[in-house]
């Protein structure tokens, strides 16, 4: 039961501003959810699948026009615009809460306000955060069920006088001219309103995990990313961890639940998930940088999702899953463009439409049953690669840490940074091309600094400023490196097979961290020999191989320019380290 006097206080001014009917504390309990559950299928609000195929799950479709984060309207309020910085969009925190204020206005009224009281990280760990969202909506409920550790226990944990994120969301009137995403870093306070879409919705992730988790650790000298965490097994036993970051709907779940190919399984390799998409990480005594996933489930994309590209996945949403935005076939399950098996005959599509293959819209462009955002709510525990060590405090040691981008041509299939400094800045200037999770034009190319870009929560230039500092608070610093599983040859064909074949990158990426395997000194970092890469039954031909580790220098040359113009926004902000790299990547481009 709750006995801290700020959150009742807290409960009380939000009550006044939305108007409730009614308040309704999230115990964490089955009982509780069950019932969650039914009210919610009695409203509509979800649906029940078929519990004999899909035991625990249902359904669930957003408003046709908030089905993605909207990046353009979520801000970071802070006294001064300076820091924010300028990759993120400002508002003072008193227009902020003004504006916000007048769309909360009764914006619950008729309805229950659900009072969620949640542990980012292991409850009672001295690493985890504890937030409260209070939500109008079941269906943030019960995904943030899923998504972190709710109830009472983390209560317990708060005591009368914890800290805690306030977080509050209303559906308000699903109107995207009154949706509004807001971040006051500066009070520890997440507003969001007008949007039912998870991204914006379920505030312990993006807003509190990264925006106000990075603000967070820069003040308190740890990292809040946006990567996964993947322990590697290797035949020996000995597993060794990396983290990885990669913009959204780029194969981070992919990769965090990769299972090895044949040759690799034969040889006793195996991987085990710790984290698909945030990991905040600290130095610990030991010199070392060691890692944890806050979150306790998935909130993944569905679409493309099937046993060939994950079958971890297809495994961990059998059960006790919420779809949303899927296609529902007639016999209430679920489908997705490039799940197994032929499309079905018919159904109804995302938007509650009847549905059937080859449809053609007006444009004649093909209609398709899922939104290609269509996501996924699983328990991370569901996953049958969920690592033993997910549940410890303290988290796992991080070896390597990787940076990557969606690039069709310039970044080679993986090369090796040459200290932390130079890693910061491969980190800094990662880019890639736009997918389905963010409104805007997919395909175009943006720079997407540690996949942070849309997530820091305060001048990206301090943040670099962050990253160089904490590689000299490290003893023995992870590794950085850098992979694109994404290149193309002439005919627009990806040339490499990607998936379960990126372990033979992850292995020659832990071969160097442990100071073997053997690399080439190019311009842009240390790619591999063509043979220190274990290509054992992979048939590639070696002009593949030559393609994929390919380092153009006119193209990077052009990719240098890019970068200034991008630095250039910083000011002076921008540490004289990231500088310092881009000349001598120019001098190293035109010398011999
Ligand atoms: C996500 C995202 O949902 O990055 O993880 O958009
Ligand atoms: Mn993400």
């Amino acid at each position: 039961m709750n006995k801290h006097k700020g959150i009742e206080s807290w409960i009380k001014e939000c009550a006044a501003l939305c108007q409730p009917d009614k308040i309704v504390w999230i115990d964490g309990s089955e009982h509780q959810r069950d019932a969650l559950r039914i009210e919610a299928c009695t409203t509509g609000e979800i649906l029940e699948l078929n519990q004999d195929k899909l035991p625990g799950c249902y359904y669930h479709r957003t408003a046709k026009n908030d089905v993605a984060r909207t990046e353009h309207l979520t801000f970071i309020c802070s006294k001064e615009k300076d820091d924010a910085g300028p990759t993120n969009n400002w508002m003072t925190p008193e227009e902020g809460y003004r504006k916000a204020a007048e769309i909360f206005k009764g914006s619950m009224r008729g309805r229950t306000m659900y009072v969620i009281p949640f542990s980012l990280g292991p409850v009672g760990s001295v690493f985890s955060k504890i937030g409260v969202e209070l939500t109008d909506s079941i269906y943030v409920v019960l995904n943030m069920l899923i998504m972190v550790r709710c109830g009472n226990e983390v209560l317990d944990v708060l005591g009368e006088n914890g800290e805690f994120t306030r977080c509050l969301h209303s559906k308000a009137e699903l109107d995207e001219s009154r949706r509004l995403i807001l971040h006051f870093p500066e009070d520890n306070t997440i507003w969001s309103v007008g949007s039912g879409y998870g991204g914006n919705v379920l505030l312990s992730k993006k807003c509190m995990a990264l925006r106000i988790g990075s603000a967070l650790a820069y003040k308190e000298g740890w990292l809040a990313e946006h990567m996964l965490i993947l322990g590697v097994e290797a035949p020996s036993g000995r597993i060794e961890y990396v983290a990885a970051a990669f913009p959204s709907a780029c194969g981070k779940t992919n990769l965090a639940m990769l299972v090895p190919p044949e040759g690799l399984t034969r040889k006793g390799y195996r991987i085990w998930t710790v984290g698909d998409d945030i990991a905040w990480m600290r130095v610990d005594t030991d010199g070392k940088l060691w890692g944890v996933n806050p979150e306790a489930g998935f909130f993944g994309v569905a679409p493309g999702t099937n046993t060939k590209t994950n079958p971890n996945a297809m495994a961990t949403v059998r059960r006790n899953t919420i779809f949303t935005n899927v296609l529902l076939r007639e016999n209430k399950t679920v489908w997705w463009e490039g799940m197994d098996g032929d499309p079905p005959e018919s159904g109804m599509d995302w938007k509650g439409d009847d549905w059937e293959p080859g449809m053609l819209d007006a444009n004649k462009k093909p209609v398709v049953g899922a939104h290609p955002n269509a996501r996924f709510t699983a328990p991370f525990t569901q996953c049958p690669s969920a690592s033993f060590r997910w549940e410890h405090h303290h988290g796992v040691p991080i070896s390597a840490i990787i940076f990557g981008g969606r690039r069709a041509h310039l970044a080679p299939l993986v090369y090796q940074s040459y200290s932390w400094q130079h890693g910061v800045f491969v980190g800094a200037t990662m880019a890639s091309e736009r997918t389905a999770a963010q409104y805007g034009k997919l395909g175009e190319v943006r720079r997407d600094p540690m996949a942070m870009l849309p997530f820091c929560g305060y001048n990206m230039a301090e943040y670099f400023q962050h990253w160089l500092v904490m590689g000299q608070r490290m003893k023995r610093p992870p590794k950085i490196f850098h992979v694109n599983w994404f290149r193309q040859d002439e005919e627009g064909e990806y040339l490499w097979p990607g998936y379960g074949e990126n372990l033979r990158v992850l292995e020659w990426i832990l071969d160097r961290c442990r100071g073997e395997g053997e690399a080439i000194s190019t311009p842009i970092g240390s790619i591999p020999t063509p043979d220190s890469l274990d290509l054992t039954g992979l048939e590639l031909p070696p002009k593949v191989i030559e393609e994929l580790l390919r380092v153009d220098r006119q193209q990077w040359l052009d990719e240098v320019d890019s970068i200034a113009e991008f630095f250039a926004q910083f000011e002076d902000r921008l540490p004289h380290a990231l500088d310092d790299e881009l000349n001598s990547l120019k001098r190293r481009l035109t010398a011999g």
